[in-house]
């Protein structure tokens, strides 16, 4: 337990506040059941939306792309379209997941691990829109903005993430107009966001209204003050960028209703999930049955893209009656392995410690 008020802060409550339980009802996680699915269906996938859902009438809409570029545009959803298209799945996390079991509890958005889903993205590639655009020489950053706006900090703006121009003209980052092959549903951004393969969900600017380049790094409240990894406020920190590795399972079983605790009935059973990284193909998946006390290898397939989680599969024979603390862990092809207990940090991110699921085997 870490002592909260050597930051400054006030310890937050023992339990979730009304302020949270309002977030949490409004943004809500995948049921991990889902994880089923390689694709995530349409409202199943996971939601965070800071402010309001802004209402878009798509025939008047357009997307600026101006600040240092050569050739200001002004693209409407038809332009967008008549452009390359791709069509690809794409795993999203909120870099909050995790947030609610670290202590003290840091009060935003109170995910437990479910704040992930994998979409099929479409639309059109950004580094030959840029291209068209004509970035000038001096520009650093490209600001992405979107038509959503509200008061966070004591600062009211619109939501705003910027990238680096190296990292805005990579392969695979993409302005996505569908979703799952329909258009984008309003809470998921309609009817244009942006989609950057591998980076912590808060980077996927929905409602986009403008890219702007600009020369110097951005400040904006999004980039500078939020989404840093930092233990005291007065910090830099560090960006969030890139997913840290981690696996997840189906619980398997049926849960009670209040806890969602776990009953098995005794016999072979295939526990199954799934795992991702920003850096690069999840290498290894394994399972332990006795809480991490030991571990065995799983099966782990390929993903749907380089971009989508793996599928992952345990053959667990479980013809013992008692209590088993399942738990799962993913290495990633960049060797990062997730660990058994979370670095705390103020804004409660990539909190990546392993999944526990508590299971009772019982005779049928
Ligand atoms: N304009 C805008 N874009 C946004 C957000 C937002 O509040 N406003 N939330 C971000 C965060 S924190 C996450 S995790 C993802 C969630 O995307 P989803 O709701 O489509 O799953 O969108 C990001 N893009
Ligand atoms: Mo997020």
């Amino acid at each position: 337990m870490r002592d909260a008020t050597r930051h400054g802060e006030q310890s937050p409550p023992a339990g979730i506040t009304p302020e949270e339980l309002q977030l949490a009802a409004r943004n809500h996680g995948m049921p991990l059941e889902a994880l089923r699915h390689d694709v995530t269906p349409v409202g199943l996938h996971y939601l965070l939306i800071h402010y309001d859902i802004p209402t878009v009438d798509a025939s008047t809409w357009r997307l600026a792309v101006d600040g240092l570029v050569r050739t200001p545009l002004s693209l409407s959803l038809e332009d967008l379209r008549a452009r390359p298209t791709i069509r690809v799945p794409v795993t999203f996390e909120c870099a909050g997941n995790g947030r609610a079991r670290l202590s003290p509890r840091p009060v935003s958005q109170p995910w437990l691990s479910e704040a992930v889903g994998t979409a099929e993205w479409t639309g059109t590639p950004l580094a030959p829109l840029l291209r068209d655009a004509g970035l000038a020489d001096d520009a650093v950053d490209l600001v992405f903005t979107g038509l959503d706006r509200g008061v966070e900090g004591g600062i009211e703006q619109d939501y705003e993430r910027s990238l680096a121009v190296t990292d805005a003209a990579r392969d695979g980052v993409l302005l996505a107009y569908g979703l799952n092959g329909q258009p984008l549903p309003p809470q998921h951004g309609f009817p244009l966001r942006l989609v950057v393969p591998g980076w912590y969900g808060m980077t996927n600017v929905k409602w986009l209204t403008r890219i702007t380049a600009v020369a110097a790094p951005f400040q904006g409240y999004q980039q500078a003050t939020s989404y840093r990894l930092r233990q005291e406020a007065d910090e830099a920190g560090t960006p969030l960028t890139l997913m840290e590795p981690r696996a997840l399972m189906i619980p398997p079983g049926v849960p009670d209703f209040l806890t969602r605790r776990r009953f098995v009935v005794a016999g072979r059973h295939t526990l199954t999930g799934r795992a991702w990284s920003g850096r690069g193909p999840i290498l290894r998946v394994e399972v332990s049955v006795d809480g991490g006390a030991s571990w065995s290898d799983t099966r782990v397939e390929d993903g749907p893209s380089p971009w989508a989680w793996s599928r992952w599969s345990f053959g667990w024979d479980a013809s013992a009656v008692g209590e088993f603390d399942l738990c799962c862990r993913a290495t990633d092809a960049a060797g990062r392995v997730q660990p058994d207990e979370p670095t705390w940090n103020l804004g409660g991110y990539a909190n990546n410690a392993i999944q526990r699921v508590q299971v009772t085997v019982r005779t049928a």
